[in-house]
């Protein structure tokens, strides 16, 4: 007999499970791009929800792409393992059983399927977990209309392959069926992610379907939302060990931290799943939320990111125990980004701060540098940018917030270990830093072919400081010019 995680196999094993019937839930949500993320926050909190006896929030999740979630959780009736660690305590186990169905949208018939789901009544919500890159915008959160997907999307709406592209296709079906309003959630590391989600949804409707904007306005609520919990990558070695120790095998696996927080704008369309039952916050602004995550938690992993990759770290938690990283990750929390971070109403900045160095120091979640460095074209306008705009403007120097775009743009000029940075919009920057050996130059030539710097490439000050910390990194290894950067101030 099979020790392979399913419906049959959960009765006998000791973990804990589902406290629902699973056989009573229904759809009530669709979930676009179901990675490790989404699977171990939103439904996570959903199960929670499914637990209080409201079964009308089950989860049908899709891949735009790969067919790899639906190849891996269908032979376990999709349900897998959450299992957190905080690096001193046994792991905390539990099956999640929210996720009822996963559909791969680049195999025939399934955009179909999508579409029709999206436009039944009883389907109220859609989230989102697509990445910075998924939304097809631009340095505004305008729908970036010389995207190749956007455009394709643009020329045959009916095989859509954006997201942007499906969801005008879906809201067309749903207008036209005559449905009920609906909720689109974005949960993506973007700020004012429900804003850049209706921006891009509605361009792309007003290009391809005018007859529904109208319906839009009165009927789809574009919510913003903070979400938060570290959630690496799984390994076979994870897998492997899980297996023996727990007696099952879960290819679903996955090993986030314990944290995890979700905040939400309460302005919802039609009815709400009860996700502040499971714990989320509902509010009426999510902005002060959302900055004070991305510019100090998101862009202190990104600094670790490419500091630790340029100093030879292979995961975040190992690049934090070196002292020239966790000086420069210090100064740049307290000298250069809180000065010009709004924090939440009552939220306690050096609290806040302690626990997020705490959280990448837990080497029980070990994530990957190279992950976090990934998409930095998309990533750093969200995290590292508006703190140096702030301060540009303010007339105030950030050696080290500089020192961190240098990072990235030395990571791409010249791969650490030879491993080529993934950031498939980075292309026309990488090729720009490479063509480019002086410094200054090379800043010039970015400013000048690309809109990767956008407002802040007015601003003098940055392309010199940018191109003094980029001079360090080409000039010393890596922690001499970590730690010249960082006793700069
Ligand atoms: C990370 C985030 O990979 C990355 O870019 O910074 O995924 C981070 O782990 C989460 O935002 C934490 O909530």
């Amino acid at each position: 007999m099979t020790n392979r995680l399913s419906n049959e196999t959960l009765a006998h094993t000791a973990v804990r499970k589902p406290a629902y019937e699973r056989a009573d839930v229904t759809c009530g949500i669709v979930h676009l791009g179901i990675g490790a993320f989404h699977r171990a926050h939103q439904a996570v909190y959903t199960d929670d929800l499914l637990a209080t006896g409201d079964t009308r929030w089950g989860i049908t999740g899709a891949s735009l792409r790969s067919t790899s979630v639906r190849d891996t959780l269908a032979p376990q009736d999709f349900l897998y393992t959450v299992s957190s660690r905080d690096g001193k305590a046994a792991p905390s186990n539990r099956v999640i059983g929210s996720v009822l169905d996963v559909l791969a949208l680049s195999e025939v018939g399934q955009l179909e399927r999508l579409c029709e789901l999206i436009s039944r009544p009883s389907t109220h919500v859609i989230t989102l977990t697509i990445t910075e890159k998924g939304y097809c915008s631009d340095q505004r959160g305008e729908l970036d209309t010389d995207h190749p997907d956007i455009q394709r999307d643009l020329a045959s709406p009916l095989q859509p392959v954006s997201t942007p592209g499906v969801l005008a296709l879906a809201l067309r079906q749903r207008f036209e069926t005559g449905s009920r309003p609906l909720t689109i959630l974005s949960c993506d590391n973007l700020s004012g992610n429900g804003r850049t989600t209706a921006k891009v949804v509605r361009t792309m409707l007003s290009a391809t379907s005018p007859e529904v904007i109208s319906w839009l306005d009165d009927n789809v609520a574009f919510p913003s939302s903070m979400v938060d919990r570290i959630v690496p990558a799984i390994t076979d070695s994870a897998i492997a060990e899980f297996e023996n120790e727990n007696g099952y095998l879960d290819n679903g696996l996955l090993t986030p931290e314990p944290f995890s927080q979700w905040v939400i704008e309460d302005r919802f369309a039609g009815d709400r799943p009860d996700w502040a039952s499971a714990g989320a916050q509902l509010v009426r602004d999510v902005h002060p939320f959302e900055q004070a995550k991305l510019r100090l938690l998101n862009a202190t992993h990104s600094a670790l990111a490419y500091l630790g990759l340029l100093a030879g770290y292979e995961t975040v938690h190992e690049a934090i125990k070196d002292p020239a990283i966790a000086r420069y990750v210090q100064r740049l929390l307290d000298e250069e980004i809180t000065p010009v971070v709004d924090c939440p109403t009552g939220m306690n900045v050096d609290d806040y701060k302690a626990s997020v160095l705490q959280r990448f120091s837990n080497s029980a979640v070990p994530y990957r540098t190279a992950q976090v460095a990934s998409d930095g074209s998309q990533k750093l306008p969200q995290r590292i940018h508006p703190s140096l705009f702030a301060r540009l403007e303010r007339g105030l120097s950030s050696p080290l917030l500089s020192g961190v775009v240098a990072a990235w743009l030395r990571c791409l000029q010249a791969p650490p270990g030879g491993v080529p940075i993934n950031d498939p919009s980075a292309a026309a920057v990488a090729s720009v830093a490479q063509a480019h050996t002086e410094p200054l130059e090379l800043i010039q030539a970015i400013v000048k072919e690309t809109d990767q710097f956008n407002s802040l490439a007015m601003h003098n000050r940055f392309q010199v400081e940018l191109a003094d910390a980029l001079a360090k990194f080409q000039q010393h290894r890596a922690t001499a010019a970590i730690q010249a950067i960082a006793s700069q101030r």
